[in-house]
């Protein structure tokens, strides 16, 4: 049986549709704190679950008899910098306490999302390796840089079998993204379809590795059925999907919407995106469980754009 938890987020909303698909209905619980969205309901069972309440989390897992875990609750990039202690609590502490039940057997397996927000400043903008000095200068990344550290940690000493991933920026129509700094690559297209114009708070020039939520929802599931002696990196698998720049993805959107304009207005978030790498070598991950991708910035666009003017035109 598995549990996603922040199941109504950006990721979990399409992993708990994939992870049915995969699995059936009756072994996928999803969790999340709002009221379930329409149109997800069916997809299998919504319980609402507060991670932070480590009781209830154990509970609602011995009740259901849950054995793998995805737990993508967790505050992005913009948020956590607006609410430091906060996003420090409930990014680390109910990644620990699902380590300590694996520790203890209670489950079996834990996939847990790291990001590229863990690369900072004094690295190469270009081509950033998997093995290089973490130095995040986010709350954000410093949160996630401290959480592969424990997943390496619980694997190394205890033989917990958590799996994770450096996500990139991730696009997605199906549920909107959350706070998060690359937030732009998705509200660009909502704007575009609604109003025909945008203005972006990340520079036109400020390249940032991005990928389709197609590609990033089946390197997850590659990654969780890859055999346990197969997954070598036990902190976090870069992946780098496509990189671009606010101005290239406005270009491939005009390709679509002729009449489309962009403007740009960088805010906070703008300083956040200068430190990040604008390209990643996800070398590693091809290598070790054969990530690949479907989706490049053309088939996104046309993919994104197709499913918001029906989304949009309820
Ligand atoms: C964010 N979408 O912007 C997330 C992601 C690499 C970016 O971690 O915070």
């Amino acid at each position: 049986r598995i549990l996603v938890t922040g199941a109504l987020g950006q990721i979990g909303t399409e992993l708990t549709l994939k992870l049915v698909e995969l699995y059936g209905k009756e072994n996928v619980f999803a969790s999340g704190l709002d009221k379930w969205k329409e149109g997800i309901t069916e997809a299998g069972h919504y319980e609402r679950l507060d991670v932070s309440n480590f009781d209830a989390m154990t509970n609602f897992i011995k009740e259901h008899n849950i054995t793998t875990v995805y737990h993508l609750a967790s505050l992005l990039s913009g948020t956590s910098e607006k609410q430091p202690l906060f996003a420090w609590k409930l990014n680390l502490e109910p990644l620990l306490h699902l380590c300590e039940l694996a520790k203890q057997g209670v489950i079996s397996k834990i996939f847990w999302p790291s990001s590229i927000a863990v690369f900072g400043k004094g690295l190469p903008k270009e081509n950033v390796g998997q093995e290089v000095v973490l130095n995040p200068s986010t709350v954000y990344g410093i949160s996630k840089m401290a959480g592969e550290k424990w997943c390496e940690y619980y694997f190394d000493k205890y033989g917990v079998d958590v799996r994770s991933i450096r996500y990139p920026g991730l696009i997605s129509w199906k549920a909107p993204a959350g706070g998060g700094t690359t937030d732009y690559a998705v509200e660009i297209f909502y704007e575009a379809v609604e109003n025909g114009n945008y203005t972006s708070f990340i520079k036109e020039d400020t390249k940032m590795p991005m990928l389709y939520m197609d590609d990033a929802i089946n390197a997850t599931i590659k990654l969780m059925t890859a055999p346990k002696e197969d997954v070598k990196v036990r902190t976090s698998y870069n992946l780098g999907g496509m990189s671009f720049n606010p101005k290239e993805l406005a270009e491939e959107i005009t390709k679509i919407i002729p009449d489309f304009t962009i403007k740009y207005e960088p805010d906070f978030r703008q300083a956040i995106a200068d430190s990040w790498p604008a390209s990643i070598d996800d070398s590693v991950a091809k290598q070790d469980w054969g990530l690949s991708y479907d989706f490049d910035i053309k088939k996104m666009s046309e993919d994104m754009i197709k499913n918001l003017k029906v989304k949009l035109a309820k």
